[in-house]
């Protein structure tokens, strides 16, 4: 038989690399063959997701930058300043996290949703018109976030006018002047080309791009134990595999960049210019704790005593 599997990116992107590598590990190892689906076959992140709760596919990656709408507690990703830059305890924490393996499954299991891992994919920049050294030079700058009320609260206090847009929309957008600015990892800066239609990109370090590949639960739960010990070995594959991929690709993907645009401005800003973006975190904290109640904060907490333990 044949699984379904859709992702947010392109099948060179991270997700797409994630994807194949979990594919050749299911079909090495079983009779099962796995369809993928790459960003724009079967429509944007919020079709997809529909997609794999209504079991129309088996395997879906949504980043919880689109799973706030239905899971806020993901939104704690958005957390400016939460997740490491140094990549050893990125990577440790994405291993051992308990808010990771125990906390959000049962919150995706809600959405009729088998949580089977999440991983990082980079550290997000902005891109913009315009250099950006502080809040103040954000002003009056409509910024694309993804679609969840968390970047959007996040953005405000950045000093920006936040507007959410699907993926699709954020080349043209930027193109058209709609927008002036948004932020993606570096590898996707450079393989969606955001050079072409922004001249600045400025690093801060708030963030590293998370992604989850979820399956479908009632698909997941009717699987004989074999083939869940399959599913769970390919992730585990592919989880290694991707960990190292991404830790290469952020100094590459700035140098592709430089290549085809050498007027590029890119501005990795010092420790006292991140600082008001660093003040601003708190008061997304609240607004994240606001939103989610008891459950969020519980997360919140485990998120960063897992950080704490990796030290
Ligand atoms: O910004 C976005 O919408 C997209 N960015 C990445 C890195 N992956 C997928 C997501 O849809």
């Amino acid at each position: 038989d044949t699984w379904r599997y859709a992702f947010e990116e392109a099948m060179d992107e991270v997700q797409g690399k994630f994807a194949q590598k979990f594919k050749e590990e299911v079909e090495a190892n079983s009779d099962h063959t796995i369809q993928l689906f790459p960003f724009g076959t079967l429509g944007e992140s919020a079709d997809i997701m529909e997609q794999a709760q209504a079991g129309i596919l088996q395997f879906v990656d949504q980043s919880p930058g689109f799973t706030g709408a239905l899971i806020p507690e993901a939104q704690v990703f958005f957390v400016p300043y939460l997740l490491p830059q140094d990549q050893e305890k990125l990577q440790s924490f994405f291993r051992e996290s308990k808010a990771i393996n125990e906390l959000f499954p049962p919150l995706y299991a809600d959405q009729g949703l088998e949580l089977l891992t999440m991983f990082p994919e980079g550290e997000v920049c902005m891109t913009t018109q315009e250099p950006v050294h502080s809040p103040a030079d954000l002003d009056e700058v409509k910024f694309r976030v993804m679609t969840n009320p968390l970047l959007v609260k996040s953005y405000e206090a950045f000093g920006a006018t936040p507007t959410p847009l699907p993926t699709g929309e954020i080349y043209g957008a930027l193109q058209t002047g709609i927008i002036q600015g948004q932020e993606n990892p570096r590898f996707y800066l450079e393989s969606m080309k955001m050079y072409e239609v922004t001249d600045v990109i400025t690093c801060i370090g708030h963030n590293n791009f998370t992604t989850a590949v979820m399956a479908n639960k009632d698909f997941y739960d009717g699987l004989a134990d074999g083939d869940k010990e399959v599913v769970q070995n390919a992730i585990d594959v592919a989880f290694d595999y991707i960990l190292d991929y991404q830790a290469e690709l952020d100094e590459a993907s700035f140098d592709k960049i430089k290549e085809a645009k050498p007027e590029i401005e890119i501005n990795i800003l010092s420790d006292e210019e991140r600082q008001p973006f660093k003040d601003a975190a708190g008061q997304v904290e609240e607004a994240f704790i606001e939103m989610t109640g008891d459950t969020g904060q519980k997360i919140l907490d485990q998120m960063k005593a897992d950080l704490e333990a990796t030290n």
